[in-house]
């Protein structure tokens, strides 16, 4: 029972890091005045797509939460990446999972870059 604990507990924080992203991104104000945004031939934006990496996982999902902005999924291993957990994802669109409910198994596919990984992609597995 500890054992299990401590096992959820590390792999929330090893897998499924902060929110503060996602908080900032689902805010879609139109006056984004208070970011003073630089010129777009900054370096920093090569680097962030540098890191950014996609990956397939097939995996049952838990729960969809946030108005379909979230779900919890119990994916298998995604070899080379991550060992099979249940995490948090984030989902880019919600359209995406519009169709989407709890217990369906699916391919997905998701975008990482040191936040909470967003899924750009699902396929409903019969
Ligand atoms: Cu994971």
């Amino acid at each position: 029972m500890r054992l299990l604990l401590m096992l959820l507990l590390a792999t929330t924080l090893a897998a499924c890091g902060g929110t503060e992203r996602d908080a900032d991104t689902d805010a879609s104000a139109p006056s984004s005045t208070e970011q003073s945004a630089p010129d777009t031939t900054s370096p920093a934006d090569t680097a962030t797509s540098d890191s950014a990496s996609v990956q397939e996982a097939t995996g049952t999902v838990e729960s969809i939460t946030g108005d379909r902005s979230y779900m919890r999924i119990n994916h298998e291993r995604i070899p080379g990446y991550m060992e099979a957990m249940t995490m948090s994802f984030a989902v880019s669109d919600t359209s995406l999972v519009q169709d989407i409910e709890s217990g369906q198994r699916i391919d997905f596919t998701f975008e990482a870059d040191g936040g909470v990984p967003e899924i750009i992609e699902v396929t409903p597995k019969p």
